[in-house]
């Protein structure tokens, strides 16, 4: 396994949209494992693929307290959603910021699973933000495109900042 270089915000990549995966083979699943693996480390509690500049509809969630119930979602699709919610949200994109977002409250996902077989899920809570989250990701968007103008010209500054101090 290896630890995969996570792109941060305002990389241009990080608005790429994601092409449905065709096939479901050990290829996909050395990325799975890859994305797994970085994600635990970094740490978090997701990770699409698109943040890993792998422009593929693959996501990686782990909610649990215990870091044992790794999720994979290939192709994932919300077929139902209800509610709204808002929630403080953090990205491994970008370090440091966190910020409240609106989202759907409950929702049922379809997806394959590693193995290529489809299966849905209902979430509520932290899972649901998190998947809605990741999704995002691999239609292009990053949580910050929520906020305020102002909001984003600041976040951008700031990480532009640190990214020149860490060269
Ligand atoms: O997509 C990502 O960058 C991962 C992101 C997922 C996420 C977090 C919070 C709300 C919505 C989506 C993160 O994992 S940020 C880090 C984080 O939230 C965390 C890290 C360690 C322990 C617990 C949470
Ligand atoms: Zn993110």
């Amino acid at each position: 396994m290896a630890l995969l270089q996570i792109l941060h915000y305002p990389d241009p990549r990080l608005h790429t949209v994601a092409q449905p995966v065709t096939t479901v083979d050990d290829t996909l699943r050395r990325l799975i494992a890859d994305m797994a693996e970085t994600m635990y480390a970094a740490p978090g509690i997701g990770l699409a693929a698109t943040q890993v500049n792998h422009h593929v509809r693959l996501i990686v969630v782990d909610v649990s307290e215990t870091k044992d119930n790794l999720l994979v979602f290939i192709n994932p699709e919300v077929i139902w959603s209800d509610g709204l919610e808002t929630m403080e949200e953090g990205c491994l994109s970008v370090p440091g910021i966190y910020d409240k977002v609106q989202r759907a409250e409950r929702i049922r996902v379809r997806a394959l699973n590693a193995q290529g077989q489809p299966f849905e899920m209902d979430a509520d809570g932290l899972l649901a933000v998190c998947i809605q989250h990741e999704i995002d990701h691999l239609n292009g968007k990053v949580f910050v495109e929520y906020l305020s103008r102002l909001k984003q010209d600041r976040i951008r500054q700031k990480l532009k900042k640190q990214q020149r101090e860490n060269m």
